[in-house]
C-alpha cells in the first residue's frame, strides 16, 4: 500500500496489514484530544488499540503530528496528542492549515473518514458522529461530517448522532445526502449516551456479515456514500433521559450565554453534559465508544472476508 499523497503517512504496521488484505479499523482521535478529560483520553486511546488487536484485527489510529497526517498513530504519538497543550481539532478543511503550519491536530470523523479511506481502509469506528446543530436554521451550523460521508465510502460504525444535536434535522440531512442508514439489531436510531433518540429507522442488519454485504452492495453499484451502522448501546447502561435533557438543556442555555459557536460547540457541550451529570455521562460515552469498536472490528473482519 503506497501513501496516497506524499503528506500523509501511513503506520507500518497498517501499511503491511493492508497490503496482506488483512483487517483493519480506523479511529478517530478528535474523541481524545476534545471528547475526553485527561488522563482519560490516553487511557481509552491506548485501550481501544488494545480492545482491537484482541479481535485479530489492526488498530489505525488517525491524527496529525507536527502536521503531517498519520494513519496508525504510534503509541507515543497518541500519547504526544493526547497531553498535548496546544493540539487543535482538524475537520478535512482543517488539513492543510495543520499542515502548512506544522500543528499537532485530533481528526473529527470527516477527517479521519478521508484518510482513512484515501488509505484503503475500509471500516471505522467512533463514539457519535457530528451532525445538524440545534438552531442551525439560523446559524447553518452543520457538522462537516455529513457532507464528508456523502463522497467517502467507508462503513462507519456509530452509536447514532451526539444527542446535543438536532437528530430529526440530522436524520433528513442524511437522507438528502444519499447516506444509508441501519440499525444494528434496532429500529430505532439511537442517540449516543441514550439508547433511543425517538426516531425510527428504515432498515436493520442482524450481523457483522449483514453489514459487510451492505457496503459490498454499495461498492458493486459503484456508489461514493459511506454506509452508517446505528449501535446503540444497551438500554440498561444508557445515561437516564431525564437527566440527559436537564444537563443538555443547561449546557445550550450556557453556550448561548457564553457565545460559544463553531468548532467550540460540540467540544463545549459534551463537556458541560459531563460535569453536570457528575461524570455519568462519561462512563455511558465510553461504554458506547467500546461497544462502537468491537463492533467495527467484527465488520472489518467481515468486510476482509
Ligand atoms: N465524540 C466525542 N467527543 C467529540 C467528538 C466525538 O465524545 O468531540 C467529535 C468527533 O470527532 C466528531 C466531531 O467528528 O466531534 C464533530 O464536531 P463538529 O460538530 O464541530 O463537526
Ligand atoms: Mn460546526
Amino acid at each position: 500500500m503506497q501513501a496516497p499523497a506524499p503528506g500523509i503517512r501511513i503506520g507500518d504496521e497498517v501499511r503491511d496489514a493492508l497490503a496482506a488484505g488483512r483487517p483493519v479499523l480506523a479511529l478517530e482521535s478528535t474523541i481524545l484530544t476534545h471528547g475526553l478529560p485527561s488522563p482519560r483520553n490516553l487511557e481509552v486511546g491506548l485501550a481501544s488499540e488494545v480492545q482491537v488487536r484482541e479481535l485479530g484485527v489492526t488498530p489505525a489510529t488517525i491524527g496529525v503530528v507536527d502536521g503531517t497526517p498519520v494513519v496508525g498513530l504510534s503509541p507515543a504519538e497518541i500519547e504526544r496528542l493526547c497531553t498535548s497543550e496546544t493540539v487543535v481539532k482538524a475537520s478535512l478543511r482543517d488539513l492543510p492549515i495543520a499542515r502548512a503550519k506544522r500543528l499537532d491536530a485530533g481528526t473529527t470523523v470527516a477527517a479521519t473518514a478521508w484518510l482513512a479511506h484515501r488509505a484503503g481502509i475500509r471500516v471505522m469506528s467512533t463514539g457519535g458522529l457530528g451532525g445538524v446543530h440545534r438552531g442551525a436554521s439560523e446559524t447553518f451550523d452543520e457538522s462537516a461530517d455529513l457532507g464528508t460521508l456523502a463522497t467517502t465510502p467507508i462503513t462507519l460504525v456509530s452509536a447514532g448522532v451526539k444527542s446535543i444535536l438536532d437528530i430529526g434535522a440530522t436524520l433528513e440531512r442524511l437522507e438528502t445526502l444519499n447516506i444509508p442508514v441501519v440499525g444494528y439489531r434496532t429500529d430505532r436510531f439511537p442517540a449516543f449516551t441514550v439508547t433511543d433518540s425517538g426516531f425510527a429507522l428504515d432498515y436493520r442488519v442482524e450481523s457483522p456479515s449483514d453489514a459487510a454485504a451492505l457496503a459490498l452492495a454499495r461498492d458493486e453499484l459503484g456508489l461514493p456514500q459511506a454506509v452508517l451502522v446505528a449501535n446503540p448501546v444497551d438500554a440498561a447502561k444508557q445515561l437516564d433521559p431525564e437527566l440527559h435533557d436537564r444537563a443538555l438543556a443547561e449546557g445550550l442555555a450556557a453556550a448561548s450565554a457564553q457565545g460559544i459557536t463553531g468548532h467550540d460547540t460540540t467540544p463545549f457541550l459534551l463537556d458541560h453534559v459531563q460535569r453536570a451529570t457528575g461524570g455519568a455521562s462519561l462512563e455511558v460515552n465510553l461504554e458506547v465508544y467500546r461497544g462502537n469498536v468491537a463492533l467495527g472490528a467484527e465488520i472489518a473482519r467481515a468486510v476482509a472476508g
